[in-house]
């Protein structure tokens, strides 16, 4: 399944009950950083646009961040033999598919959000990440499956209904995150051309759209809104 063709919801009218979610905009995502994802500075300046449009709805904006200890297991140099990208996972789902490159440490400029994503727009920072044995691509759920973020909890306390994601990594965490939005009870959208990918394996892009469009995920663009 490829971006064009994936049905575009317009005219959306955003209010109170929504919020606008902006993943893992940080430094370490983009094209210099330690995992690049292809063009992922280019989306900045229109996020805050929409982000603008959001606050002056009353909507909500969250902003989450990857933020890694250095020794985190999903970092190929952990392990003796292993390459950032070599295919790698745990029994649980914990670490995996794949292994990275150091990436999001804490306090490290690569875990910084990107120098002109307005952060003050948010109402509220979700980290993941942090534990070093378990990898955490959802903003709500760990990669076990069980431990959980304090964003369901966020977002219910401000009386969110629907959530429209953005940010880096279209196949990874905004994926990840729009798949257990929908487990936790929200309408879930993703802004398609607020998004950049890394289809990493090759198809991971495809098979990630396949996987929210199956899921009753709808799609948006950053002219959907009114
Ligand atoms: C991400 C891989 C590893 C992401 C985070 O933000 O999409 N991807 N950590
Ligand atoms: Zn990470």
């Amino acid at each position: 399944m490829k971006i064009e063709d994936l049905k575009i919801e317009k005219d959306i009218n955003i209010n109170e009950k929504d919020a606008l979610l902006i993943v893992d905009l940080q430094n370490d995502f983009m094209p210099s950083g330690a995992l690049p994802v292809e063009n992922g500075d280019l989306i900045v300046d229109d996020i805050n646009n929409v982000a603008e449009t959001f606050k002056n709805k009353k909507s909500k904006v969250i902003l989450t961040q990857d933020w890694h200890p250095n020794n985190h297991k999903s970092f190929a140099s952990q392990y003796l033999d292993k390459n950032p990208g070599d295919a790698y996972q745990t029994e649980d789902g914990a670490i995996g598919p794949v292994l990275w490159p150091d990436h999001c440490v804490q306090d490290t400029e690569g875990a910084n959000f990107h120098k002109n994503l307005k952060k003050n727009l948010g109402d509220a920072v979700i980290q993941k990440g942090m534990n070093p044995e378990i990898d955490s691509y959802s903003g709500f759920l760990e990669n076990d499956k069980k431990t959980k973020t304090e964003l369901a909890e966020k977002l219910k306390s401000l009386g969110v209904e629907r959530i429209f994601i953005c940010g880096l990594a279209l196949d990874y965490c905004c994926c990840y995150t729009a798949l257990d939005g929908v487990d936790l009870g929200f309408e879930v959208f993703l802004i398609v051309d607020l998004t950049k990918g890394i289809d990493l394996p090759p198809g991971n892009i495809s098979n990630c759209l396949e996987n929210m469009t199956n899921k009753g995920i709808k799609f948006a663009n950053k002219d959907s809104f009114k």
